[in-house]
């Protein structure tokens, strides 16, 4: 399978994530995508190539304007003020205040286009952003030139960030900018199905009122996880795209058992929708061993998994997002594409 990789995932190199009270190193770190690098060569699965640039066009078919400006400029505008630690928000504009003012001052700035506190903003973020939004952009246009699947081993991720909300690790919505991608070079349909542990909050709201992308989530109920505000299951989409969201939320302990009977749910839902793309929003702290989340799935598991979804026979793109079981994501990761070839 052919891989797209940027060394420049290395420039999103934050000291801080706030957690639990206390500012810690970033679950969401550099190691993780050389770690997926290691395994993926190791293996042999195929070919790897560095991203082309696609400017921001196909950022802003997904993204606000004001939004992609507060991101490149916020870490000099958070200096400018004095500040001495990365950039984090504390206020937003919550219940009974109006939600359309942007302030000028950086710390209402954040408030207004940040959707959770834990996600530091540092020098290097947005560089990084944008070069993992051009390995998705990347993988996308190898498939629609005749490739059947690509990896995109994007770093940050992506599928918490909405038209104008960065947060959960994420700043541009990789799989979401990938799928328009599809759309607007010819798809009829795309299908965007999301097996990170967490619920992907931005792409369902990206997409929720169309019916030309279906957006399928597995993830843990958010009563119990992040990002807890979205990703129930009578969240089924709104005029046009009513019918085209599918939540699949399951709750502590999950094993393959329950997670792959959801699996078969959502990809019969896929196959009937008849889509000329599989997007795959691919998390795999869905790990028994993650150290932020609670399902139970082993390392086997995600080779079968692979092979599931290797069953629809789409042309498939794999956009990397979340696990945090750092020594075991490159078997984790790559243990879905061998199980996808293999079908
Ligand atoms: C990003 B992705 C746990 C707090 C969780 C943020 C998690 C972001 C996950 N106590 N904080 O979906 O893997
Ligand atoms: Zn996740």
């Amino acid at each position: 399978m052919l891989t797209v990789f940027s060394e420049k995932h290395a420039l999103r190199d934050a000291k801080t994530e706030l957690y639990g009270g206390e500012l810690v190193p970033p679950f969401e770190c550099p190691v993780r995508a050389e770690y997926v690098l290691e395994q993926l060569q190791s293996v042999k699965l195929g070919e790897v190539i560095a991203p082309q640039e696609f400017g921001l066009d196909p950022i802003s078919r997904i993204h606000d304007t004001g939004f992609l400006n507060f991101l490149e400029n916020c870490w000099a505008d958070w200096q400018a003020v004095g500040y001495k630690g990365e950039a984090i928000p504390t206020v937003w504009p919550s219940r009974r205040m109006p939600q359309d003012r942007i302030p000028n001052h950086i710390e209402g700035k954040m408030g207004y286009y940040c959707l959770a506190s834990e996600t530091s903003i540092s020098d290097g973020t947005w560089q990084a952003a944008r070069a993992s939004a051009n390995v998705a952009l990347t993988a996308q246009a190898a498939i629609r030139d005749g490739t059947n699947e690509a990896f995109a081993l994007c770093r940050p991720p992506g599928h918490h960030a909405a038209g104008d909300m960065y947060g959960g690790y994420c700043f541009i919505n990789n799989a979401a900018v990938a799928a328009q991608a599809f759309i607007d070079q010819g798809a009829s349909r795309v299908a965007i199905l999301d097996v990170d542990f967490h619920h992907g909050n931005g792409t369902q709201s990206i997409f929720y009122n169309r019916s030309d992308v279906m957006f399928l989530s597995l993830h843990g109920d958010p009563k119990d996880a992040f990002p807890h505000f979205l990703g129930y299951n009578d969240e089924t989409g709104t005029g046009q795209g009513e019918g085209f969201n599918h939540n699949y939320p399951m709750g502590p302990g999950t094993n393959f058992k329950t997670w792959g009977s959801a699996l078969d749910d959502a990809c019969q839902k896929i196959k009937a929708y008849g889509p000329d793309a599989l997007v795959i929003s691919l998390g795999v702290d869905t790990f028994e061993h993650d150290p932020i989340s609670f399902f139970k799935l082993t390392s086997d598991d995600f080779t079968r998994y692979g092979t599931t979804i290797g069953t629809l026979k789409l042309p498939t793109l794999f956009i990397m997002e979340g696990g945090y079981a750092v020594e075991e994501i490159g078997v984790n990761a790559v243990n879905v594409l061998q199980g996808y070839e293999e079908y």
